[in-house]
């Protein structure tokens, strides 16, 4: 039985997290301020024409909260059990999904108990949508912890137009076909009208992977489904690549207090004449250990100063809490002690290694800082920082070295494009990007940078928007 469709939100967001962090005031109060993501800013406009409301978990266990309202935007607290911040979140999300769709760089884990969690979970999702979305509103469902909610939300209200966005890749299905549920998570996606994914190439793994494991074939984007009761259904499947709000940042960028930020950062790293960064969530995918071999061989070759080139990586705190996270953070750790005890002296270390979390104004001035930019990722859905580092270069100056295997490389064609696992090529490109002439940087940027404003966020999610709405457009 449908239950009788009584919420009263034109257009629902069902998203692992809720868009707000706690924060702590002086008076020992606690309050939510707006996260700092792309998305939520991205979707706030709609949010607020709309009349939306957003689903997702507060990031604390055991926490039953009312919904309440926050920046324009109706927010529904779901609740997750410590047990199931183990098995749904930390398990089944982050040691099976996620080590599976970035092609198995580490193994994933396969339990039936998380299993179990996850599907727990992705109902309480479903439902909660379910008793918020209007009649015939609009569900636009985010990323690999929810892949079952389409389904589940169809067969509570089969009134709704329900969307669904990959952010992290859909792996070939010779990976794919490892997870013992493939079958149940293809399913589950195919109960949304349109899937976005982050390249093409990732929207065709998923459309294999519909022949392969359910036995359903394409026509172009589309997949015909047949609905319990008969009725065939149209389920399109593209590329959404995302994006960034390109024209704030540039506006960052370019304003006084960026500036002198950026003069203040320069006289702290002791003056160099060149700067290199790194900014990474502390993950396996992102290649940070590469990086950090290809820089630190380079030191040795004597093909980079350390008393003129500095490297500054940042890794942000992630996932602390599992395992293989633990450990990769020690391995970074003790390859910087051993770069720095080789190659620093005092007060000038060849690499400035941050493990912290800071405010957009210091990221962008980082970025107007660096003159080449590192993305070494094995494997990533997009990689924001890569346009990020495009959209705060106002100046037309700096070089971004960028992975082959992101969705940016895709958009990003002027970048100076690297294989991670070849050490030797990665060296040689850094090298050439130190060397790069300011028409050459010029040259470069312009176009990447011409790309990005175009098509930044605000466009990603209208375009989303409006292919959920208009399928005959499709
Ligand atoms: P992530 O794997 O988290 O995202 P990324 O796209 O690079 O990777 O986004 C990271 C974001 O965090 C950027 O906006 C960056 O500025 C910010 N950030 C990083 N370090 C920070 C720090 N120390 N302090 C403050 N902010 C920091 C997943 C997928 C990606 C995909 C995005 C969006 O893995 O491939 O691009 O979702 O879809």
């Amino acid at each position: 039985m449908s239950p009788r469709p009584e919420g009263r939100y034109e257009f629902v967001v069902v998203a692992n997290r809720l868009p707000v962090d706690r924060v702590e005031e002086p008076d020992g109060r606690s309050d939510w301020r707006q996260s700092p993501g792309g998305l939520v800013t991205a979707l706030q406009p709609v949010m607020q024409q709309a009349d939306g409301a957003w689903i997702g978990w507060t990031g604390a266990a055991d926490e039953d909260l009312e919904p309440f309202d926050h920046s324009h935007m109706r927010l529904v607290p779901v609740r997750l059990s410590g047990d199931e911040v183990e098995k749904f979140y930390e398990g089944f999300s982050n040691g099976t999904l996620w080590p599976l769709y970035h092609d198995v760089i580490v193994p994933p884990t396969y339990h039936r108990e998380w299993w179990d969690s996850y599907v727990t979970v992705n109902r309480r999702f479903a439902q909660a949508a379910a008793e918020q979305a209007a009649e015939g509103a609009t569900v636009w469902v985010q990323d690999y912890q929810l892949q079952l909610v389409p389904a589940e939300l169809r067969r509570l209200r089969p009134d709704l137009r329900i969307g669904f966005f990959n952010h992290i890749p859909f792996p070939p299905y010779e990976i794919f076909a490892q997870l013992p549920w493939r079958r149940q998570v293809i399913e589950g996606l195919l109960g949304a009208d349109l899937l976005g994914f982050q390249r093409g190439q990732d929207a065709s793994n998923f459309l294999r992977a519909c022949r392969r494991a359910v036995g359903l074939t394409r026509r172009g984007h589309t997949i015909v489904v047949r609905d319990p009761q008969g009725r065939s259904r149209r389920v399109h499947a593209r590329a959404f690549p995302i994006s960034i709000d390109a024209r704030a940042l540039d506006r960052l960028a370019r304003s006084e207090e960026t500036r002198e930020r950026v003069k203040a950062l320069r006289s702290e790293l002791g003056d160099p004449r060149l700067v290199v960064l790194g900014v990474d969530r502390l993950d396996y995918t992102k290649g940070i250990q590469h990086r950090l071999k290809a820089y630190g061989e380079l030191l040795e070759d004597g093909r980079v100063d350390p008393s003129e080139v500095v490297l500054v990586q940042v890794a942000t705190p992630s996932r602390e809490r599992v395992e293989q996270y633990r450990l990769l953070r020690d391995e970074i750790e003790l390859t910087v002690g051993r770069l720095n005890g080789d190659h620093s002296t005092i007060g000038l270390p060849a690499v400035h290694y941050l493990h912290h979390s800071y405010p957009r104004e210091e990221m962008v001035a980082l970025y107007q800082l660096a003159d080449v930019l590192l993305v070494t990722s094995l494997r990533d859905g997009m990689n924001l920082v890569a346009k990020e580092y495009v959209a705060s270069r106002y100046d037309e100056r700096g070089v971004l070295v960028l992975s082959e295997f992101t969705g940016a490389a895709d958009e990003l064609t002027n970048a100076l494009l690297v294989n991670p696992h070849d050490i030797q090529g990665v060296k040689d490109t850094i090298v050439r990007a130190l060397q790069m002439p300011e028409r050459e940087q010029a040259r470069r940027m312009r176009t990447m940078r011409k790309r990005i404003i175009e098509y930044d966020v605000a466009r990603w999610a209208r375009e989303f928007l409006h292919a959920l709405r208009h399928p005959e457009d499709e």
